[in-house]
């Protein structure tokens, strides 16, 4: 049997078409627009492509946005500056600080320097505390569009084992803990796996939903996996360069050995990567409603 593809470009796509009804409802209603900025430090080519495709996005629903791009020499101190100018500035409602910072900036402390309430990739200690304690916040953008795929592929997750793997603060950690909870697509019996655990194929091997967010290219492979299984391949790994100069993508899953076992799966491209920028836009939107007290 061949797995059914998860979308994420249809997927996006159509929470986009939601998105840009909202937006245009609510400046005909409230003379509201959600606003954004991008902030980039450095040229780091992936991160390039992802926030100009932020602020694209963006700027195709009817969002206001901002894109930033500073020095890979800024110094932490101009960094927080300038987050406490748009921190004060009404027009925007969201602040992203794309990751990751060179290594003379303390992430934690730029993180911590957003407000809350304009946190919208749901990183600040306050929404992370909120999102455990699953009060309402900003979900992470990742973790979020993985919940929206599931959601919307029909994917049962009540009672299912899910096995993440890795642990890190944007994806791994998050996820985990958003499907153990009492809410849509979770009610999961959730294991995390990291690069200390003894035996990551016992996990694999008996996952009915498997996420993988560690960075490695097609790291997993139809040996390791059950019948049956849905995968979510949260990896965009650049493992070399087309003649015409694009950047050749792998997921952290073998896709094409792995997709003949599994019932779902997401690919690289086109899966997890478009679904991350698109729930950036719903938790602007959110964040607009929220300032006008609309929600
Ligand atoms: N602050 N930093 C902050 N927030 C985030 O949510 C991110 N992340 C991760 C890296 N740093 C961040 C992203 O935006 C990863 N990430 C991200 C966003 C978009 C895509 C991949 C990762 C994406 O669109 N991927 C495309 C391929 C794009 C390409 O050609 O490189 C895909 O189809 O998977």
């Amino acid at each position: 049997m061949s797995a059914r593809i998860i979308s994420g470009v249809e997927i996006a796509k159509a929470i986009r078409e939601e998105l840009k009804g909202e937006i245009a409802d609510l400046k005909a209603k409230h003379n509201v627009v959600p606003g954004l900025v991008t902030v980039l430090v450095g040229e780091n080519p992936a991160s390039v492509s992802y926030v100009t495709a932020k602020s694209k996005t963006a700027k195709e629903l009817g969002i206001y946005s901002e894109q930033v791009d500073l020095s890979a020499e800024t110094s932490e101190a101009d960094l927080l500056a300038l987050i406490d100018k748009y921190n004060q500035d009404e027009k925007i409602h969201g602040i992203l600080v794309q990751l990751p910072l060179p290594k003379h900036i303390n992430e934690a402390r730029v993180l911590y320097a957003i407000d809350p309430d304009k946190d919208v990739d749901g990183f600040h200690p306050v929404n992370v505390g909120k999102m455990v304690l699953g009060e309402k916040c900003f979900l992470p953008c990742t973790p979020h569009g993985i919940l929206e795929m599931l959601q919307r592929s029909g994917v049962e997750t009540s009672g299912k084992e899910v096995v993440v793997l890795g642990r890190s603060n944007i994806v791994g950690k998050p996820i985990a803990n958003l499907m153990l909870q009492k809410r849509p697509a979770g009610n999961a019996t959730v294991t995390l796996c990291h690069t200390r655990t003894k035996d990551t194929d016992f996990h694999t091997k008996r996952a009915d939903i498997l996420i993988a967010a560690v960075g490695v290219p097609n790291l997993i492979k139809a040996d390791q996996v059950k019948d049956g299984v849905v995968i979510i391949d949260v990896g965009v790994n650049r493992i070399g360069m087309s003649e015409s100069g694009k950047a050749i993508l792998a997921g952290d899953v073998d896709f094409e050995s792995v997709k003949e076992k599994a019932s779902f799966i997401t690919p690289v491209p086109g899966g997890v990567g478009p679904m991350t920028i698109t729930m950036l836009m719903k938790n602007t939107v959110q964040s607009a409603k929220q300032a006008a007290g609309l929600l």
